[in-house]
């Protein structure tokens, strides 16, 4: 007998631990990527019925659903998904993050009744197939989203942890599933989970909601429009971070949305909200008093004394010094504190760490200009933070914009443009805002041909225009697959090509 949509709801209200009973739970998985395959993989081992459905997949994650015991249907133009999807009955819905809400096969759940999770929510409720052995407790869970700077947050948040002896795992959107770290049986005290904003837009209340030891949303500026329709329902999205928490709210100073979000957040009682800024901080915040990171929010007393973790001199020696780096230490020791790490240990863990690949990376420095690969500026506000650090800037600019309109960045940094070069294939957008709101910075273009050819092209246009003092600065405001893999491939091609002009 096929389960009527209460029954299942019932059934689906008491999964909530590993060891509760999943055993015959028929799930349909959408998408067959990272978060498919891990998703994929807990159910079947939990003993679900699973159907994946996809519009493609890798030969190599066909074969491995295959050996694992799911099945998958293939439907690459959507022709065939509806009737497997009917045809199989699913008492529940997991989709991936890159699904649109509007795609077809979730307006035929919501039409049948079928609740739908996201791959966070199926973590939280099986976090507890390893516990920590001290306490018989699963890892906590510490949650970080907003527009930039959440990959670095979440590094230097698990860098703190680690220094102080702690396993923290770092998961999520980075690109490690979160199922795939619940179920590694080495097990960890902490895990610190990268959020997308497709991720949290499937995070509902109920009995699946993450309740997260401490939570973070950096900043907000538009970016996905085309996926959540509006600024605001992306802002809504991110706001979900904080439901929940039980611990610390962390929230950006100066971007007073983030605020507003942890004031209407429902979270547990004496939760505290935690302040940072590049300012001096008052009260339970995070800032800066004469060039001196301070905590003044987990000490007894707050009124008086401040505990100081690192200089701004210090972290400017370690390559850290960028104000929007800063802003991101600031955030992560605030993450850190709340789980008692001491303010040494901060310091420490600071002197040794260095950022990934392509963010604000110093490619090469010759005749006094410095070229600066910040290919992870994939949005305007990335962007716009990587050219408020450098006062004279070649820019390489564009890309795939998503929607979203880089004018007011042009119009606000212009002063400091000695030339914009353009990459992408979609131009017009990024030439009708210098033509509005920058005329006089000249513009150079890059023909949108081979791929191989734009780098070294950039490269020379570049080096025909930088002077003595310049930045010649790739953060293109755009997201790259219009032309490269991703953005590592792109800043990659630009490390080389200029590593070669310079050779
Ligand atoms: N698929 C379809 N139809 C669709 C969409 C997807 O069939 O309309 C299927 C295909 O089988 C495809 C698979 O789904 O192979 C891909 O699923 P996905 O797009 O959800 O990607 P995953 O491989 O599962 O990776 C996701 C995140 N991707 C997205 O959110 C788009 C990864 O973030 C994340 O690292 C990973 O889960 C692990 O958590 C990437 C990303 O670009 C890095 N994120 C965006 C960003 O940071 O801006 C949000």
């Amino acid at each position: 007998m096929v389960p009527q949509p209460d029954q299942a709801a019932h059934r689906l209200d008491g999964l909530t631990s590993w060891r509760a009973d999943w055993a015959g739970l028929r799930v349909v998985v959408l998408g067959l990527g990272m978060t498919g395959f891990s998703v994929a993989d807990t159910l079947v081992e939990l003993g679900c019925e699973v159907l994946v459905i996809a519009d493609r997949a890798t030969p190599e994650r066909t074969r491995l659903l295959e050996v694992i015991g799911g099945s998958l249907v293939l439907d690459p133009d959507g022709a065939t998904g509806p009737d497997a999807f009917e045809d199989f009955g699913p008492d529940l819905v997991v989709v991936s993050p890159g699904y649109h809400p509007d795609h077809p096969l979730l307006a035929l759940a919501v039409d049948r009744g079928v609740a739908i999770w996201g791959d966070i929510e199926l973590a939280w409720r099986v976090r507890d197939k390893v516990v920590r052995e001290q306490t018989g407790e699963p890892a906590e869970w510490v949650l970080v989203t907003g527009t930039n700077g959440k990959t670095t947050t979440v590094g230097l948040t698990v860098a703190m942890l680690r220094a102080d002896g702690r396993r923290a795992a770092a998961c999520g959107n980075i690109g490690i599933p979160v199922l795939d770290v619940v179920r590694d049986p080495s097990g960890f005290d902490v895990l610190v989970v990268e959020l997308s904003s497709y991720q949290l837009h499937w995070m509902e209340p109920g009995p699946g909601r993450v309740a997260p030891w401490a939570s973070v949303c950096l900043n907000i500026a538009d970016d996905h429009l085309d996926w959540h329709g509006s600024a605001d329902a992306y802002a809504a999205a991110k706001a979900k971070v904080y439901e929940g928490t039980k611990v610390a709210c962390v929230y950006n100073i100066s971007d007073p949305a983030t605020m507003r979000m942890v004031e209407d957040a429902d979270v547990v009682d004496g939760a505290r909200a935690i302040g940072f800024s590049l300012g001096p901080p008052g009260r339970s915040e995070f800032g800066i008093v004469d060039g001196i990171l301070c905590d003044r929010a987990f000490l007894e007393d707050r009124m008086n004394t401040a505990f100081e973790l690192t200089t701004v001199h210090e972290l400017r020696d370690a390559g850290l010094g960028a104000p929007h780096v800063v802003a991101n230490i600031l955030a992560a020791s605030a993450l850190a504190r709340s789980l008692d790490v001491a303010p040494l240990v901060i310091r420490d863990a600071l002197a040794a760490f260095s950022l990934d690949p392509h963010r604000i990376e110093l490619v090469a420095e010759r005749d006094g200009i410095r070229w600066i690969d910040d290919s992870k500026a994939t949005n305007a506000h990335a962007a716009d933070a990587s050219l408020g650090a450098f006062p004279s800037v070649v820019w390489v600019v564009g890309g795939l914009l998503k929607g979203v309109d880089i004018g007011a960045m042009v119009a606000a940094r212009k002063e400091r443009l000695r030339a914009a070069i353009v990459i992408g294939v979609d131009r017009a957008p990024v030439l009708e805002a210098f033509a509005r709101h920058a005329p006089d910075v000249p513009l150079l273009e890059v023909e949108a041909g081979q791929t191989e050819s734009i780098m070294p092209t950039v490269a020379r246009l570049a080096a025909g225009v930088a002077q003595t003092g310049d930045v010649v600065l790739l953060a293109p405001a755009a997201a790259s697959m219009d032309q490269f893999t991703d953005y590592g491939d792109r800043g990659s091609r630009f490390a080389a090509a200029v590593r070669d002009l310079l050779a």
